[in-house]
């Protein structure tokens, strides 16, 4: 592994043609943001190019594949977008790809080093990143690749409310609303419109929700029952890891999602000084200060429970 800049990175794509970008499994606006917006640039180049993912993508992202040209093709270079861990790749692509990454663009500080060439760098989303990737290719901003940079930019920091946004954020936002990006109807569809069957899936989860540690820690456990009784599914709970923490006096948000193998997908969520990452940590996870993730495996839900707990008491105890 050899740490990249956005030039060398660029280089990398300039002098590669059959590019294959991975976005990560349960795929949210800032890993397709990326690999669209990156997907833009390199057909513009004439490069033949796609994006993949191990799960289906939600029809909202649609407007992301505006003039983009459906590729089928062997992959020969294969780029990995906000993915720290192979394992969010999801099972398939992991088989398929998670040995031969070429090239990560991440930022997370947790990544694991699994690709030859890493531009890591923290900073709000990956789509910062690839601005400043397509930037070096020397390709100019569309307003689909506007469209695709600020989904990520918004969709990462909760439409430009968490502590990850800085400076750069927000000036970056302006630029891609300069270049065109349809800003009040991506953040319509990101952040407001939400399903019937979403907003019966909360009902239901809120009426489970555990208060621990004085009410500093709230948890709530999503099951597959009530994914069914709701009619609900994983990829429009895109927001309800920020569910728990909206709770007064809550400091650490909890979030349990069961998989259908029964595993459990874990989001912390936590206002300073407590660390989710480091609360992750401990249950083999990691992330962001503010923002992380673990799994707990199939039917060790109570172990594991207690475990995340145990990590959440000292994380409270010392911050
Ligand atoms: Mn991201």
């Amino acid at each position: 592994m050899r740490n990249v800049n956005a030039a060398e990175a660029a280089g990398l794509l300039a002098q590669k043609d059959r590019i294959l970008i991975l976005t990560h499994r349960n795929p949210d606006g800032d890993t397709l943001g990326s690999g669209f917006a990156l997907l833009h640039a390199l057909q513009h180049l004439g490069k033949t190019a796609r994006v993949v993912c191990n799960d289906a993508i939600p029809p909202k992202y649609d407007y992301m594949r505006k003039g983009i040209t459906e590729q089928v093709f062997e992959a020969s270079f294969v780029v990995a977008v906000d993915i720290a861990d192979t394992k969010l790749l999801g099972a398939k692509l992991c088989e398929a790809y998670g040995g031969r990454v070429d090239l990560c663009i991440d930022h997370h500080l947790s990544n694991t080093k699994y690709a030859d060439a890493l531009f890591l760098e923290e900073c709000a989303a990956t789509c910062e990143l690839i601005y400043r990737v397509i930037q070096a290719l020397g390709v100019e901003i569309t307003p689909e690749i506007a469209d695709c940079i600020y989904t990520g930019l918004s969709t990462d920091t909760g439409c430009f409310r968490y502590s990850n946004v800085t400076p750069e954020t927000l000036e970056l936002a302006a630029e891609m609303l300069r270049k065109g990006a349809d800003f009040d109807e991506i953040n319509r569809v990101m952040f407001e419109t939400k399903t019937k069957t979403y907003l019966k899936l909360e009902a239901l989860v809120l009426d489970a929700l555990e208060l621990q540690f004085n009410g500093c820690c709230a948890m709530v456990v999503i099951t597959q029952e009530m994914f069914r009784k709701s009619g609900s599914n994983e990829s429009e709970c895109d927001g309800i890891a920020s569910l728990p923490r909206k709770i007064e006096g809550v400091e650490v948000g909890l979030t349990l999602r069961e998989r259908e193998d029964g595993s459990y997908k874990v989001s912390v969520r936590t206002y300073a000084p407590y660390d989710a990452s480091r609360i992750c940590a401990k249950l083999g996870g990691g992330g962001h200060a503010r923002a992380a993730g673990c799994e707990i495996e199939a039917g060790a839900l109570e172990a594991g429970k207690n475990r995340l707990l145990d990590a959440v008491r000292s994380e409270l105890e010392t911050p």
